[in-house]
C-alpha cells in the first residue's frame, strides 16, 4: 500500500454516489452508504475508488453543478462522513479519488449569484464568461453539449456561457482569482487525505481567443472528433502544469486523471506529459466497436501515443455518461458473453483500468425508465427527444430481497426504479456462483495482481477476428469471429464452458476469451 507508483497499474472503481448505496432510506445513495459497502470493493480486488461529486449542489446535473466545492451536500452526508470514508478505505488498502469540476460552477455558487447582480464589466462578472449579444441573439453560435444554445441572457442584456446546462455557468480561466481558488480547492481535499482527483471536462477550461463561431462542426456525437473553439485548446496544459506542482508537493505525491474527450490518442496523450496529469481516460477504447480490428487499432494507437511520454495507458468501457457496455455490445446474452471476453481483454492490457459500478454485475442499460422519473438535464434540453444518461445510473442491486434490493433500507424507494429481474443480478445472487460475471471479475482481478506490471504488450498471433498477445507473464486471446484455435501454455481462465482445451491447443468459440500464464 506504500508504492507511490500504484496508479500506473491500478484498477480504479467508479462510484456514482446517488446510485451506490443509500444509508438513510431517502432513496439517494450517500457517503455512509459507500462506507458500509467498502467490503464489496475490497473483496472485488480493486485498488482505489473514484467518487463522483458529493458537494453541496442544487443537483441539476447529478451534482456536477457545484455550489460549494469545499463541502458535502446534506443529501450525501457531512464532511465528517467524507473523512471517515477516506479513513475506512485506507484501512482496507483502497485509495480514494474525488471529482473536481473546474469548467463551471452551479448557478447557485456565491460567485455566480454575485455576478448576476453586478454590472457588466465588473470583476464579479469577470469570473464567468459574460458577453454582449450579437443583434438580438447570443454572442456566437456555440451549442450546449446537452442541447440548445450555450448562452443564456440576463436582464441587463448580457449573455453568459454554459457548455452544459444553463444552471452550470462556465468560469473564465484567464481570471487569476479563478486559478488561485481552484488550487486552494485542490489543497483542501488533499489536506483532508484524498489520494487524487478526477478532473471533469478537463479539455474544456480554456476557450479560443475572441470566442469565434464554431461553424458547422456539429456538437452532438461529432464534438469529440472535430476541432472546436471550446475544447482541447492549448491553454489548458499550462493550468495542469500548475496543478501538478501542487500534487507533487504532497508526500507521497497525489495523482490526477483527466476526463478529456479528444479526437485521437495523440491528443489525449498531451494531457499526460511528465509535468502534467498522471492519467487520462481512454475514451477511444470506450468508443470502439466490438471488433478485433477496431479494438486492436485503438490499443496500438494508445500505446504508441502514451509510451513516449512515459505515462501508463488507461482502459475504460463504461461510465455514468454512456450506455453500459453490456448493452452496447449486444442485446441480452450476447452482450453478456462479449462483456466477459471484454473483461479479460481489458484487464490484460498494460496500464490502468477504470471500472464503473454495476459492470461487475453485468447490469444492462435500463432503456425503458418511465419518462416521469428521468432526471438528466439532456432530457429537458433536447426538447424531450433524447432520454439522456439515467439508464446507466439505476441504483445497484445488492441483495435478492427487499424493496430496494439492498440499495437502501427495506421500505425505501430508490430514486430510479430497479427493473424486474435485477434481484438475480444482485451481488448476493452472483456471489459463490462460479459461472457469474461477478465471480469472473473477482478471479480475474486476483490473477491480475501477479502480472508483471510494467511489461510491454507483445502481439502473438492475430487475424481479422482474433487478438492474441502477451503482457509479461500473462497470455491473452480474444476471439471475435468463428471458432478459432490458439496455442497456449496451460489455461488459467476461460470466459465460457464452451472453450475446449487439448494440451496446448485451445479452441475458442466466437466472443470468448482466455488467459494463460507464460513461464
Ligand atoms: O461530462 C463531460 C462530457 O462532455 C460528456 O461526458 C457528456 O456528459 C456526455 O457526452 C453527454 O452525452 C462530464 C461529466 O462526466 C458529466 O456527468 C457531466 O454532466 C458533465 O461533465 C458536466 O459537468
Amino acid at each position: 500500500a506504500t508504492d507511490p507508483r500504484w496508479w500506473r497499474h491500478a484498477v480504479i472503481y467508479q462510484v456514482y454516489v446517488r446510485s451506490f448505496a443509500d444509508s438513510d432510506g431517502d432513496g439517494i445513495g450517500d457517503l455512509p452508504g459507500i462506507r458500509s459497502r467498502l467490503g464489496h470493493l475490497a473483496r472485488l480486488g480493486v485498488d482505489a475508488l473514484w467518487i463522483t461529486p458529493f458537494y453541496p449542489s442544487p443537483m441539476a446535473d447529478g451534482g456536477y453543478d457545484v455550489a460549494d466545492p469545499r463541502g458535502v451536500d446534506p443529501v450525501f452526508g457531512t464532511l465528517d462522513d467524507a473523512r471517515g470514508l477516506v479513513a475506512d478505505a485506507h484501512s482496507l488498502g483502497l485509495r480514494v479519488i474525488v471529482d473536481i469540476v473546474p469548467n463551471h460552477t452551479s448557478a447557485a455558487h456565491p460567485w455566480f449569484q454575485e455576478a448576476l447582480t453586478a454590472a457588466p464589466g465588473s470583476p464579479e462578472r469577470g469570473r464567468y464568461l459574460f458577453r454582449p449579444g450579437r443583434g438580438d441573439g447570443p454572442p456566437n453560435d456555440w451549442e450546449s453539449v446537452f442541447g440548445g444554445p450555450a448562452w443564456t441572457g440576463v436582464a441587463d442584456g448580457e449573455w453568459y456561457l454554459h457548455l452544459f446546462d444553463a444552471s452550470q455557468p462556465d468560469v473564465d480561466w484567464s481570471t487569476p482569482e479563478v486559478r488561485t481558488e481552484y488550487l486552494a480547492v485542490l489543497r483542501f481535499w488533499l489536506d483532508l487525505g484524498v489520494d487524487g482527483f478526477r478532473i471533469d471536462v478537463a479539455h474544456g477550461l480554456v476557450k479560443a481567443d475572441g470566442l469565434p463561431d464554431a461553424g458547422d462542426s456539429d456538437q452532438h456525437g461529432v464534438a469529440v472528433t472535430q476541432r472546436l473553439p471550446y475544447f482541447d485548446q492549448e491553454g489548458v496544459h499550462e493550468i495542469y502544469r500548475s496543478w501538478r506542482a501542487v500534487l507533487d508537493s504532497y508526500s507521497p505525491p497525489r495523482v490526477a486523471v483527466a476526463e478529456a474527450w479528444t479526437r485521437d490518442p495523440a491528443r489525449t496523450a498531451r494531457y499526460v506529459r511528465p509535468d502534467e496529469l498522471h492519467q487520462a481516460f481512454n475514451f477511444h477504447y470506450l468508443r470502439a466497436d466490438w471488433s478485433a480490428t477496431d479494438l486492436r487499432a485503438v490499443i496500438v494507437g494508445t500505446l504508441a501515443a502514451t509510451s513516449p511520454v512515459g505515462a501508463p495507458a488507461t482502459w475504460v468501457l463504461s461510465n455514468h455518461d454512456v450506455q453500459r457496455h453490456v448493452t452496447r455490445y449486444g442485446d441480452g446474452p450476447l452482450g453478456l458473453r462479449r462483456a466477459r471476453a471484454a473483461l479479460l481483454l481489458t484487464l490484460a492490457l498494460p496500464g490502468s483500468v477504470y471500472l464503473y459500478q454495476g459492470e461487475e454485475l453485468g447490469l444492462p442499460e435500463v432503456l425503458d425508465l418511465p419518462e416521469s422519473v428521468l432526471q438528466d438535464p439532456i432530457w429537458r434540453r433536447s426538447g424531450f427527444t433524447e432520454r439522456g444518461r439515467d439508464g446507466c445510473r439505476v441504483p445497484i442491486p445488492w441483495t435478492r430481497e427487499g424493496s430496494a434490493l439492498g440499495f437502501g433500507p427495506s421500505g425505501s424507494r430508490p430514486w430510479l426504479p430497479q427493473p424486474d429481474g435485477w434481484s438475480e443480478l444482485s451481488v448476493e445472487a452472483q456471489t459463490g456462483d462460479p459461472r457469474s460475471l461477478l465471480e469472473l471479475y473477482r478471479t480475474a482481478l486476483r490473477l491480475r495482481r501477479d502480472v508483471t506490471p510494467e511489461a510491454d504488450l507483445e502481439w502473438l498471433e492475430s487475424g481479422p477476428e482474433l487478438l492474441v498477445f502477451r503482457h509479461g507473464n500473462l497470455g491473452c486471446a480474444v476471439n471475435f469471429g468463428p471458432a478459432a484455435e490458439v496455442t497456449v501454455s496451460g489455461p488459467l481462465l476461460l470466459t465460457s464452458e464452451q472453450c475446449e482445451v487439448d494440451g496446448t491447443n485451445l479452441l475458442l468459440p466466437q466472443d470468448t476469451a482466455a488467459w494463460w500464464s507464460i513461464p
